[in-house]
């Protein structure tokens, strides 16, 4: 099948030569990996609760207990997930380009596993825990049968450490994802339904500095109407074929 995609010459030659590449992924990149995509995820006990309402730290101070059994159950699904095709596309990519600026708003960590070097996580890492109360970093989770379990430093509540609805990104990350997108002759926004701000807005930020706008998705989203090339179809093939067609260009 990924034999059969045809990509216009431009795009080759435009990758072949650019200097700075900026790479958005979201949910959609880890679907062929078996990771329900954000907005898809809700099956079986979890099919009647709305994924953004429990993404909030309003929904875990009203029901901590509801909301940290919703991430164990999706870090089982991480747990047992491998890169796929796309991912491992992204690690080559980086290989052939001077410059490869990798932005995940995934925080399930395939990208890294993949092998992918210098992955910018805007939205945190669910593998990982903080305290509610004092964002006391917790690398291990305590032995404990408490849901959610403690903080062994402060005994607050433990969540995971991911950025919810109306919180801040990690600084850091956001500014040099902002500058690379500010900065590349070419945006990739792969697997993304582009709909959470500020990630959404890099894409726009790469616009507004003449770059070349690639969107990687089988169903359309709000950025598809200002993309210069829309790629239509999942990224485990869309990706390894184009690395493909520019190798044999
Ligand atoms: C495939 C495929 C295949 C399927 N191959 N593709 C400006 C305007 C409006 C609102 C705001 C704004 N600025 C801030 C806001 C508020 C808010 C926001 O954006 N709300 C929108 C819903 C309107 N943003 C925030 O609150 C952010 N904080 C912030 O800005 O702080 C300052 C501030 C605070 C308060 C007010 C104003 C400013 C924080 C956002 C944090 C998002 N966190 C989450 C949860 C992380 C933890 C977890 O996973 O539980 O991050 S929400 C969720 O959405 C998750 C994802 O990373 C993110 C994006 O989703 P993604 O990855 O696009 O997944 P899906 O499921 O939506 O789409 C999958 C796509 O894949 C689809 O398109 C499929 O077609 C495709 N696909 N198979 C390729 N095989």
């Amino acid at each position: 099948m990924s034999d059969n995609f045809r990509f216009p010459g431009m795009l080759i030659q435009k990758l072949k030569t650019a200097q700075s590449i900026a790479v958005l992924t979201g949910a959609g990149i880890s679907a062929e990996s078996g990771v329900p995509t954000f907005r898809e995820a809700q099956t079986g006990l979890w099919a009647k609760y709305d994924p953004q309402e429990l993404a909030t730290p309003q929904a875990f101070q009203r029901n901590p207990k509801l909301v940290w059994e919703w991430y164990a159950w999706r870090r089982e699904l991480v747990n047992r997930a491998t890169p796929n095709l796309g991912h491992l596309a992204l690690v080559e990519l980086a290989n052939l380009v001077p410059q490869l600026t990798l932005i995940t708003q995934n925080v399930d960590g395939l990208h890294q596993q993949a092998g992918s070097k210098n992955v910018i996580c805007l939205h945190g890492n669910i593998m990982e825990s903080k305290c509610y109360a004092h964002g006391h970093f917790v690398a291990q989770l305590p032995e404990s049968d408490a849901v959610p379990p403690k903080c062994p430093t402060c005994g607050s509540l433990l969540r995971p450490n991911v950025v919810w609805f109306g919180e801040n990104l990690p600084a850091h990350a956001l500014t040099t994802a902002v500058h690379a997108s500010q900065s590349c002759d070419i945006f990739f926004s792969v697997g993304t339904s582009a709909l959470v701000h500020p990630a959404a807005s890099l894409p726009l930020y790469a616009l507004e500095n003449q770059a070349l706008l690639v969107e990687v998705n089988p169903q359309p989203t709000p950025l598809t109407r200002w993309a210069d090339e829309v790629l239509t179809g999942p990224s485990g093939e869309i990706l390894p074929a184009l690395i493909k067609a520019m190798q044999a260009a």
